[in-house]
């Protein structure tokens, strides 16, 4: 297994990979060393096939603080620090082919709110707060926020959130669709890896297709939808658990899917 200086890559249960920011001193804001870990541990959970689902988290008191502020900002070479640094962490993310679960243990701001908001499921401490961060110095979100936060909670709430960087809280995030499940912060981690359980088991392969079919439905016309699905259902249809399915259901028992 890879070693790391900045982040913590372990497997807390069986199919279950976890990815921890380990900056808690700096409340795991990003560095580009950091960054490109975090890519790199992405890529080794999709390569594992023995990995069916990755919880994404942070080390101490917060998620992540979005990028190190007290680092060289002077200097900040904006378009490439996105595309080489931050591109291939939310696009190996983005490649995973198995699910993802961002493990909100406290602030997630600037890009580490982009994070979360990249991954395919979210259980937020009570305590958390969302912080969007980006104009409260002036700059456009990025790191993906201006693509997920729309589609996750509406335009005008996007813009809301984003032109105001008012910090909303875990109930709040939940009323709105931000999370998926709020948990009490003693609880958070076992809450989300009785989450992770349910999705160890999995049909890995539809699950992959679906979430590029809904990601790309938006930019899509009826005709285009109907499209992709004509092309992926062939793809899950010639897959072990496409037949387990039918066995199982045939045999009237749970379905025991491999995610192959
Ligand atoms: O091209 C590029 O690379 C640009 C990419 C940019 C991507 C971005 O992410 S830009 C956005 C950067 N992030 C922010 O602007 C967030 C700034 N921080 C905050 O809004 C708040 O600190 C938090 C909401 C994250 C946490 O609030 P709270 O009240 O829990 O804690 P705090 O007291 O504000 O912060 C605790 C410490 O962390 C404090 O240091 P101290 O006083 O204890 O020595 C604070 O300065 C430090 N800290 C917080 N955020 C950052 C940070 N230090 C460095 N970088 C940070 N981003």
């Amino acid at each position: 297994m890879a070693q790391y200086e900045n982040i913590l890559y372990d497997l807390p249960a069986p199919g279950v990979a976890k990815v921890t920011l380990n900056r808690p001193d700096r409340l795991n804001a990003y560095t580009n060393p950091l960054l490109s870990e975090l890519a790199d541990a992405f890529r080794q959970a999709k390569a594992d096939e023995n990995v069916r689902v990755v919880i994404v988290t942070g080390a101490g008191r917060g998620f992540c603080a979005g990028q190190d502020l007290a680092a060289n900002t002077a200097e900040m070479d904006f378009e490439k620090g996105l595309k080489e640094y931050y591109r291939p962490m939310i696009l190996a993310l983005a490649d995973l082919g198995k699910p993802s679960i961002a493990m909100v243990n406290g602030a997630a701001a600037g890009a580490g709110m982009s994070l979360a908001l990249a991954c395919d499921f979210r259980i937020a401490a009570q305590n958390a707060k969302f912080v969007t961060a980006f104009a409260g110095i002036a700059l456009v979100p990025d790191a993906g926020m201006s693509y997920h936060l729309p589609r996750l909670v509406g335009l005008a709430r996007a813009q809301e959130m984003i032109t105001f960087n008012r910090p909303v809280g875990a109930d709040e995030a939940l009323s709105i669709g931000l999370v998926t499940k709020i948990a009490p912060a003693d609880q958070l981690e076992a809450t989300t890896l009785a989450f992770a359980g349910q999705l160890v088991n999995i049909p890995t392969v539809a699950f992959a297709l679906t979430r590029q079919m809904l990601h790309r439905s938006f930019d899509l016309d009826l005709s285009g939808a109907l499209a992709q699905e004509e092309k992926n259902q062939p793809i899950a249809g010639a897959t072990a658990d496409f037949m387990e399915g039918i066995r199982a259901f045939m045999e009237k028992r749970a379905p025991q899917f491999k995610g192959k």
